[in-house]
Order: C-alpha cells, then structure tokens, then sequence
C-alpha cells in the first residue's frame, strides 16, 4: 500500500477536512451544524480519531471540552451544551436534564444525565499514535488519564448493575443506537403515565410520537430519581446489557492500561477488569443458537431476540475465540448483514420484521458502526471484512457525501448532512491506510 493518496482520495480527505473546519466552534465540534449543534460524547471520541490526523491540538481540545462536563462521580455525559446558544435550539436541551440541580453535575456548564459508550480511551491511544511529538502527546494522556479512568470508575460502580461484570444501559440513547429495533421490546414494557413529552416539531428523520414520550419518561424518571445507582440497580425500569456498549468498553478499558503504562501508573487493575468484561461477555451475551451476540434485558432476564450490528461490536475484544470470529464473520457475510446490501453494514438484520432501510437506526448504515467493525477486522487480521466495509464506506460518502446514515441497498444518504463523524472516521480510513503503524 503506497503511503501516499490518490487523487481522488486526496480530494476525500479536503472535503472531510473541511466538514470538520466548518463544524468547529473554537472549542469542540458540533456533531451537525444544523439538528445537533451541541457537543455529544460518543461523537466527539470518534471526530477525536479523525482530528488526530488533521489537527492534532483540535483533537486534544475536543476532548478536554468534553471532559469539563464530566460529573464528580466520573460519569462523562451524552451531551455537553453549548451555553451560547439559544435554549430551544435542540430538544431535549437543558430544561429536562436539570443537571445543575444535582449535586455531582459539574458548575457553569449545562449537560445531560445519561452517558454514551466509552470510546474515550481507545481515541486517546489512538491519538498517541499519531502523535510527531512523543513528549508533548505524553503529557496530554497523564492529563487524560485521571479522568477516564474516573469515567471507567463509574461505569464499574455504577453501571454493572447485574454485578457480572458488564456495564448496563438504563436508556436506549446510551447505546448511540438510539433507536434500534433492540430496545422495542425493553421500551413496550414501560408504563407511560397519560402526559405527552414529545415535542411538537422534530426533524422528520428523528423519532416522534410516543416512541418519543417513551425516551422521555426515561429520562424524567432517572433525573428525578437523582441517578441514584441504587435505583438504576433495583428499580428503573430499563437496563440492557449491550454487546456492542461492552465491546467498546473493553476495548477502551484495553487502551487505559496502555495509557497507564505510557503515564508511569499501575495498568494491572484495568488489564483485571478487561479480562473479567472479556468472560462476561462470553457468558452472558454470546447465543449458540444464532452464532452472535445479542443485548440482556435484565429487567426480564433474557437476550433480546433481534440481531443487530451490535451483535459484531465483539470483534473489537482482542481475545474473541477463533471460532466465534468465524460464527460472526459468516454472519455479517450472509444475507442477513452484508450479502445482501450493495452498502453495508446495516445496522439490523435485513431478514428481521423490524428492519427498514430507512429508518434511524433501524436499518440503515453508518459510518460510525462501519468504523467499529473494520477496527475490529483489522484487529483479529480479517483482511476481506476489513476491505469489505472500508470499500463500503468510501462508496458511501463518495455518492452521498458526509450524511449522518445512508440506505444500505442504494446508498442513498439519509439524515443531516456535513455529519462531523462521517468526515472524521473517512480522515482516520485513509490516514490508517497511509501509516498502516496506526491502523
Ligand atoms: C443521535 O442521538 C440524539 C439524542 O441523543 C437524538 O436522537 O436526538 C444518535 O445518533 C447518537 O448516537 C448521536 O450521538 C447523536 C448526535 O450525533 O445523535
């Protein structure tokens, strides 16, 4: 593979580049400019990737942004406000989280309550690797390093509410798959008092109606609640343990005992945790029937009958069994996954009722779960995989251009446009492609 780009993959790389120079604020990197000009958290790690290799003292301010909304417990929130914008410029804004009322919510600063995946520390390795100035780069993950592992801290204390050794989520938007047909079953269950929340007018991509009221009514219930891990434990009424969130943890989990052999601390604790997740997984997630890994619903202690691109976060545990690669790579080959869309990865199982290839998170395309399974390709030296949705992405925003989901079938691209992590993770392809050492 030749160091340098084509042309046309050159002129990819300006496009994307300049998505992420128009969506800066100065400070962080507004996920869309138009239907999410906030800060979110699982974006910012993977637009972190992508600034690793455009601008390096954006990616570290990207992330030091993110961690100012960090609370005292260490939990690090889905969203971090933009205080300079009008109040009603995205639903929910801060008048339903209410995060300055609790007493661990950072001052001066608006958030949510709810947290994304941990994909933090993975992006701070990997920033690590990019890094000319060795000392320099050093020094930001000592800075780092406290706070993710307060972040890591509090999904152990927290989150592992079945004490098994996997985190939990207690809201469908904490899984970054807000919508995904696996929590349909999990959020049917829940009583809806006779109010409605849903907002009158919503972008007509996102979720209305009362799927809608059903996100909100989580959220009030944990706000009011005060997030108590207590109540997540015993009584909220979601709580679904994730491949895909417990992948990434893991892998992220990996990546912190790493940073803290490269900052002069103890890796031994995080390399324990790693290895306790990593059983967890096998134990509790993977379905012999079906050959993947599917989400517990904890609360009707069961794996959730839908298969969906979480079923192959896994890949991204460095110590999946061989065999099991294998089961996951025939799966995402056949066609309920990749054989039968001309634009993979669908997020949900093409064969599934509940697919639709349109529908947010439903069906569609992303390039963010992309990333996350040629990552893990690469990871377990899966080269076809690897080149199959690296091929696939670059089709995608080749035709389409850097939308937030595509149509797996034609491509056709769906949701916002100049989407921050679109661009960012094609920077981060073709720069891995570039210096494979930081593949
Ligand atoms: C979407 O989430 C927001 C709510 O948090 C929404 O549904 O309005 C999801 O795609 C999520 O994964 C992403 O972080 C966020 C911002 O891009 O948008």
């Amino acid at each position: 593979m030749s160091a340098r780009l084509t042309g046309d993959e050159t002129a990819l790389w300006k496009a994307a580049a300049r998505v992420l120079d128009a969506n800066w604020t100065g400070t962080s990197t507004a996920a869309s400019p138009g239907l999410y000009p906030h800060q979110w958290s699982w974006d910012s790690a993977f637009i972190g990737l992508g600034l690793a290799r455009h601008r390096r003292d954006r990616a570290e301010a990207e992330l030091l942004s993110l961690f100012r909304g960090q609370w005292a417990d260490g939990m690090l929130p889905h969203i971090v406000f933009n205080t300079s914008l009008a109040r009603h410029a995205f639903f929910p804004g801060p008048e339903l989280w209410r995060s300055e009322r609790h007493p661990a919510a950072p001052r001066g600063v608006h958030t949510s309550g709810l947290t994304q995946p941990p994909l933090h520390a993975l992006t701070a390795l990997r920033l690590h690797a990019c890094a000319t100035d060795g000392e320099s780069s050093r020094a930001f993950l000592a800075r780092l390093y406290p706070l993710l592992t307060a972040q890591h801290h509090y999904f152990a204390q927290a989150r592992d509410l079945a004490s098994s050794g996997l985190i939990a989520i207690c809201h469908p938007w904490e899984s970054g798959l807000d919508n995904s047909p696996a929590w349909d079953r999990p959020l049917a269950a829940l009583q809806l008092p006779p109010t409605a929340y849903a907002p009158a007018q919503r972008a007509h991509t996102l979720p209305t109606g009362e799927d809608y009221d059903r996100y909100v009514r989580l959220v009030a219930l944990m706000r009011d609640a005060g997030n108590h891990p207590g109540y997540l434990r015993d009584e909220h009424p979601f709580a679904v343990e994730d491949p895909l969130v417990n992948a990434i943890y893991l892998a992220s989990t990996h990546a912190l005992a790493e940073i803290a052999a490269l900052v002069g601390a103890d890796p031994a604790p995080h390399r324990d945790r790693a290895q306790h997740v990593h059983e967890a997984l096998l134990d509790r997630l993977w379905d012999p029937e079906t050959g993947c890994f599917r989400a517990r619903d904890l609360r009707a202690d069961h794996l959730l009958p839908i298969i969906t691109v979480g079923a192959f976060g896994p890949l991204l545990d460095p110590d999946l069994p061989a065999p099991k690669v294998r089961s996951l790579v025939d799966l995402l080959l056949s066609a309920r996954f990749a054989g039968a869309a001309g634009y993979p990865v669908p997020t949900c199982d093409i064969q599934a009722p509940a697919f639709d290839r349109g529908g947010y998170w439903r069906g569609p395309t992303w390039v963010s779960t992309n990333w996350l399974v040629w990552y893990g390709a690469v990871g377990h030296g899966l080269p076809v995989v690897a080149d199959l949705v690296y091929g696939s992405t670059m089709r995608l925003v080749r035709q389409s251009g850097f939308r937030e989901f595509f149509d797996p079938f034609d491509g056709t691209g769906r949701g916002s446009h100049d989407y921050a992590w679109s661009a960012a993770l094609i920077l981060d392809l073709l720069g891995a492609r570039r210096a494979p050492q930081a593949a």
